[in-house]
């Protein structure tokens, strides 16, 4: 049986106190191993050492050898791609062919990125005048910020840890990452990565555990910890807020969406279709930038729905490892209860079931695994639950507009701000229509098309800060003004 072990300061260490907890595979609840549930001990011990390595040769090397060396370790993921995939897929159920195009690749590809964007990025200089005629100068000039806590979710593990891993350690930071409980696998796995690819012991640490009273909880209040990126659910933003104004630490918070997608009658239907299929069901639904309310163009509606529905028919529920599968189980039994409540609610809320809408029979193999049916739903009201809230799972409700204006409306009527699709062939309407969406990334006619110079966050409860490119420079320096008097 696997165990899956704290990375501190180079090395796997177990719990003191000796408490672990199970790590099961969504795809039929089989036991993959234990995780070991880091107490106070060795979250401290996790900080400390990213404290010390701030001092050591990390802390000497020249912004060249850290991207010689993080361009290693992308190189090194790539090397042990299978590992990775295999170790994705076991912890999240998803098919390899998702994993293998999305996942592994892009969580290499964060280590690449960011050390280009810091190398050719300038600082700020001013020649200012002076009383005496001499002038001064000012040149800016950026340190790292220190040791960066980093909490990740467990939809993308690997892709979204190493998007905040990445850009801190190309920044000359130290970090302390607690993944999801749901999915240790791959940060575990990314410690040995590290320790082949030559990274100083301490730079990048792992400790295992939970939020409330447990890891996540101890790291982010610890007081060595300089600031803290989160990604996850809004509400968990806001404890990691609060922990944070403790000793004035900086955030930078990626949280939930409920992501409108907005289909005009002009568009490209099948295009709109296939965008949507991916944006409503990819990752089994579990996606922040997910849409999960559709409104189409009222001429255009009825094809719009059967073709979706049409679509939604032909996805191939199976394992990882089966190559006609593209639909995996939720990510845990757990939040296919909750995701199933939803579903129940939408029903009591009286919603048109168009299809899905249940747990499907997958055959006495994969029945305790936590599947679930791609859905799709007409007929709410806009202020029902199933409308405002963020479910976070493969459902979106399909809902005809009639003008320009309602449709801008509907779609911001929300607390959230992550995402938004808009489908249209009328270049003019695209760009009136995004500019007014209150989100963070607005794609015209794709979606979840990611160059990784471009800011990325949310607007409203979807988040606090700008990652990406140059945006994440701010998070993860401090901008120092040195004034030189001539
Ligand atoms: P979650 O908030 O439950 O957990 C995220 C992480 O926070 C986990 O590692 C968890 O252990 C930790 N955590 C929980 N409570 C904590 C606390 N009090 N203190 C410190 N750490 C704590 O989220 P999840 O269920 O893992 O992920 C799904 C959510 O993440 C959805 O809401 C989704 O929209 C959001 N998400 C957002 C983005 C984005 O970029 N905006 C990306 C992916 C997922
Ligand atoms: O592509 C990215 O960089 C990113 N942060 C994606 C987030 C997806 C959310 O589930």
């Amino acid at each position: 049986m696997k165990e899956f072990k704290h990375f501190i300061n180079g090395e796997y260490v177990a719990s003191a106190s000796g408490k672990t907890f199970e790590n099961r595979c969504p795809v039929d609840n089989s036991l993959i191993g234990m995780v070991h549930e880091a107490g106070q001990a060795e979250v401290d011990a996790a900080v400390r050492a990213a404290k010390a390595a701030l001092k050591g040769p990390w802390g000497k090397m020249t912004q060249t050898q850290r991207t010689a060396l993080l361009n290693k370790v992308a190189d090194r993921i790539n090397e042990r791609f299978e590992e990775f995939l295999e170790a994705e897929c076991r912890d999240t159920g998803k098919p390899r062919s998702i994993a293998s195009h999305i996942d592994i690749p892009r969580g290499a590809a964060n280590f690449k990125a960011f050390s280009e964007t810091l190398a050719n990025h300038p600082t700020e200089g001013f020649r200012m005048d002076t009383p005496d005629g001499k002038g001064a100068l000012n040149v800016g000039h950026r340190t790292p910020k220190g040791v960066i806590a980093v909490i990740s979710p467990w939809n993308l593990p690997l892709l979204l840890m190493t998007w905040k891993v990445g850009p801190a350690l190309a920044c000359g930071n130290t970090v302390v990452v607690k993944p999801s409980e749901e999915t240790p696998a791959t940060t575990t796995l990314l410690g040995e990565v590290m320790n082949e690819c030559g990274v100083p012991e301490g730079v990048f640490n792992v400790v295992h555990g939970f939020g409330p009273d447990s890891a996540g909880e101890f790291l982010t209040t610890h007081p060595l910890v300089d600031a803290i990126t989160f990604t996850g659910e809004t509400r968990t933003g806001e404890a990691i807020m609060k922990a944070a104004a403790v000793g004035l630490r900086n955030i930078s918070l990626e949280c939930g969406g409920k992501n409108p997608g907005i289909v005009f009658a002009d568009c490209d239907i099948e295009k709109a279709v296939e965008g949507t299929m991916r944006s409503a069901f990819v990752n089994c639904g579990q996606v922040c930038l997910g849409t999960e309310r559709v409104y189409v163009e009222r001429p255009i509606f009825e094809k719009f729905l059967s073709r979706m529905k049409e679509e939604v028919a032909k996805l191939k529920l199976g394992r990882p490892e089966d190559p006609e599968a593209n639909f995996g189980p939720l990510v845990s039994l757990e939040h296919r209860e909750k995701v199933k409540y939803y579903y129940d609610l939408a029903r009591e809320e009286g919603a048109t079931v168009e299809i899905g809408g249940g747990i499907p029979d997958m055959g006495a193999e994969l029945n305790d695994g936590a599947w679930i049916e791609p859905t799709i739903w007409t007929g709410l009201s806009d202020d029902a639950r199933v409308i405002r809230e963020e479910i976070f799972g493969p459902c979106c409700h399909i809902r005809p507009f009639d003008t320009e204006d309602e449709v801008i409306e509907l779609a911001n009527d929300t607390n959230y701000g992550l995402a938004a699709a808009i489908w249209t062939e009328n270049s003019a309407r695209a760009v009136r229509v995004a500019e007014q969406m209150e989100a963070g990334l607005v794609w015209v006619n794709s979606w979840f098309l990611r160059d990784l110079r471009t800011a990325f966050g949310g607007a409203k409860q979807s988040g606090i800060g700008r990652e990406g490119g140059v945006h994440g420079l701010e998070f993860y320096t401090e901008t120092k003004n040195i004034c030189i008097k001539l």
